[in-house]
């Protein structure tokens, strides 16, 4: 157990840092695209994709990067893609919320909320129509919930009896409107999902052992019996919705409501407990930040150096 905590601290830790660099480096506006960072919500990605293989899939939205990274994405490509070269991920034409990296299972990201649901269980049908043995996760936020493409890809996923695992990061939020502002406080969507036919379960979104544990039965499940489940997560992310600011002084979000959950760090939280118990030291730590400085400065290097797309290739591969 000592081996995967480490991981995974190294694993947070590494796209904490990377968003972190995003943010520092937006001021000389060499990234242009919007930037939706997962600061704080770092746990579910690397907690669930700990228990994927690489030919499992994932989908997501406009708050991307932790997933992409998880997965295996490629840091170089992403980081190109945010600076509109044609050396990203997306040859530069798709920015931080169209990340794509086939190779690592990162099959799409769109940020039209709720519209990589479908495109998920499609990818599901897919696997079960071939017999593969894989699995795709969806993830998406407690906004998305609110499209009825949810409730329609819930029920087709039921019906077929997919491979597929429906994930909920509820960081309460949707820019600024709270979820009261929103939704009936007796709505559940793990109820939804039951009356649906899909099982669900509910674990705490900052804690990523506990997540990388019970994600690791039901993810088991779904592949033994090839059925969906879905997963509600509570979260916060520590910046504004977009872009690589702290915006607490707008006042969305109660001085006591954010007390709490920076208190309640899922990086800090698993430090402190591996400290604790001497799996990890100071230095240890060190160098993990070392090394993880040392990638991204070779990223932000690569996307400097990398071309822009030429104008020939403006048009190509664009759909809509
Ligand atoms: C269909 C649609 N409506 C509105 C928007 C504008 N928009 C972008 S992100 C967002 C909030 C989504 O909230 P949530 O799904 O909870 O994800 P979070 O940003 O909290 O991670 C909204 C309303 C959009 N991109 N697509």
């Amino acid at each position: 157990m000592k081996k995967i905590e480490k991981k995974l601290l190294f694993k947070m830790l590494r796209i904490r840092n990377i968003e972190q660099a995003i943010a520092d480096n937006y001021k000389f506006q060499k990234m242009r695209c919007p930037v939706h960072l997962s600061i704080g919500q770092e746990a579910p990605a690397v907690g669930i994709m700990e228990n994927l293989r690489k030919n499992d899939k994932i989908v997501t939205a406009h708050r991307s990067h932790a997933h992409y990274l998880a997965k295996g994405g490629n840091l170089n490509s992403m980081i190109a893609e945010l600076h509109g070269k044609s050396s990203g991920c997306a040859k530069g034409k798709g920015g931080s919320m169209h990340l794509i990296d086939l190779e690592a299972g990162v099959s799409a990201a769109v940020p039209i909320v709720g519209s990589t649901i479908p495109i998920g269980v499609g990818i599901s049908w897919n696997m079960k129509l071939r017999k593969m043995k894989n699995i795709v996760v969806i993830f998406f936020g407690d906004g998305a919930t609110e499209e009825g493409v949810f409730l329609e890809s819930l029920d087709f996923a039921s019906l077929h009896s997919l491979p597929v695992l429906f994930v909920c990061e509820n960081n309460h939020f949707s820019v600024y409107s709270p979820l009261s502002n929103r939704q009936s406080k007796k709505r559940d969507i793990i109820k939804i999902a039951k009356a649906i036919g899909i099982s669900g379960s509910k674990i705490h979104g900052n804690d990523v052992l506990s997540i990388y544990k019970k994600s690791k039965k039901i993810i088991n499940n779904i592949k033994r019996n090839t059925k969906p489940h879905i997963l509600l997560l509570d979260t916060f992310r520590h910046l504004e919705h977009c872009g690589p600011n702290n915006d607490n002084h707008l006042n969305y979000r109660s001085k006591n409501y954010i007390r709490k959950w920076l208190d309640n760090c899922p990086i800090q939280n698993l430090k402190k407990k591996l400290l604790r118990n001497k799996f990890v030291t100071h230095a240890q730590i060190k160098n993990y930040e070392n090394k993880i400085s040392n990638e991204i400065k070779f990223a932000f290097k690569y996307a400097n150096i990398s071309k822009f797309p030429e104008k020939k290739y403006l048009l190509k591969n664009i759909y809509a």
